[in-house]
């Protein structure tokens, strides 16, 4: 077959961009493309992972035996998610292992949000009420990235997102007409998950500095500050119809624009957060390492087995 030059490979791969044709693992991308989508896809699997972390600090205090599997359910949810997306980044020829042991080395980032911790039962209804919602947000114009795998485990995962958002706004609802302290707790909990949702959207556009380029390509379809309004826009009369404050004393409706405004993010607070400092960043990374130690034991007995029957095979073929 006749090689193609660059500037006709180029061509070809803009015009699949323009015409909204999928980009497959076996066509010839750029390199800063491929780039931003290893980038993207292996934070993307790393939050889903590390996410386990605050719902999975939860299981064994469930309040009941109904709360405990569809809890168990989610956390699981969750862990599926990351391995389609460890595959996802698979097809663009980076290494699994390689992108976990950059998220334990603190070289790879993932959301800011799992650095905050859950405190009471009411964090599980807002985590799945407000971080499941911004994720939802988030991901469902992922599901027309222009990368065909991410966008195909895209669609599965935002479907399993609308039930985990669902029973998160469940909990809050029963907690919220509950008794005083019931209710109490629920605030609480929105009140300490408001602000880092929001910040899950990523910095305000003027500082974001993959955007442009993600848009360019299709990879992204909305900018952060769309998504984080869109939220806001949703949000609000959700936390309105359960009788809940928004902890936002600038938070107004606005005639003219058809949105809500909102008070400044305390973005110092977010770039320490994603630097590391956050409050539990350093627990989850050790709990990531220590879970890949604790397992080792097993990978390396999977793959002497899988060495030893590769050998029987070959014998008996020979
Ligand atoms: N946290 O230029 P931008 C979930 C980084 S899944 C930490 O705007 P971009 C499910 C960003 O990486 C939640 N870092 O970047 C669940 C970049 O740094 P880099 C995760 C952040 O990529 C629910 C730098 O700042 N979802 O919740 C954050 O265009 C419940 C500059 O930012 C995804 O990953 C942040 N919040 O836009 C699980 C969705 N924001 O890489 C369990 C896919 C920004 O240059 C329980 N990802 N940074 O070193 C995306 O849509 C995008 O990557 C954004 C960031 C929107 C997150």
């Amino acid at each position: 077959m006749k090689e193609l030059n660059i500037d006709e490979l180029k061509r070809r791969f803009q015009e699949k961009i323009d015409n909204d044709i999928k980009i497959e693992p076996k066509d010839w991308m750029p390199d800063d493309y491929r780039q931003t989508l290893i980038r993207q896809i292996s934070q993307h699997a790393h939050s889903e992972v590390v996410g386990m972390l605050p719902e999975g600090n939860w299981i064994t205090r469930a309040p009941n035996l109904r709360r405990k599997a569809v809890l168990l359910a989610k956390v699981q949810d969750e862990a599926g998610h990351g391995l389609y997306l460890y595959s996802a980044v698979e097809t663009l020829g980076a290494d699994r292992e390689e992108t976990i042991d950059d998220l334990h080395s603190g070289k790879a980032k993932y959301s800011s949000i799992f650095n905050y911790p859950t405190l009471t039962w009411a964090d599980m209804g807002a985590v799945g009420w407000l971080v499941d919602g911004a994720a939802i947000m988030n991901q469902v114009p992922l599901c027309r990235c222009s990368y065909g795998p991410y966008a195909r485990a895209m669609v599965r995962v935002c479907k399993e997102e609308s039930f985990h958002q669902r029973q998160g706004f469940e909990i809050m609802m029963k907690l919220a007409s509950g008794t005083p302290e019931q209710k109490a707790m629920a605030q609480d909990a929105l009140n300490r998950f408001w602000w880092p949702a929001l910040m899950m959207f990523g910095p305000n556009d003027a500082d974001s500095k993959h955007t442009q380029q993600s848009m360019d390509w299709k990879i992204k379809r909305h900018t952060n500050d769309e998504l984080r309004q869109q939220f806001v826009d949703i949000t609000v009369p959700q936390a309105e119809m359960i009788g809940l404050e928004i902890p936002d004393p600038d938070l107004k409706w606005n005639e003219e624009t058809g949105h809500y405004d909102f008070g400044e993010i305390n973005w110092d607070e977010f770039w320490q957060v994603v630097q590391g400092n956050g409050p539990c960043n350093k627990d989850r990374i050790d709990a990531r390492r220590k879970a890949k130690e604790d397992g080792m034991w097993v990978r390396e007995a999977a793959n002497a087995y899988a060495e030893k029957r590769k050998a029987r095979l070959a014998k008996k073929a020979s």
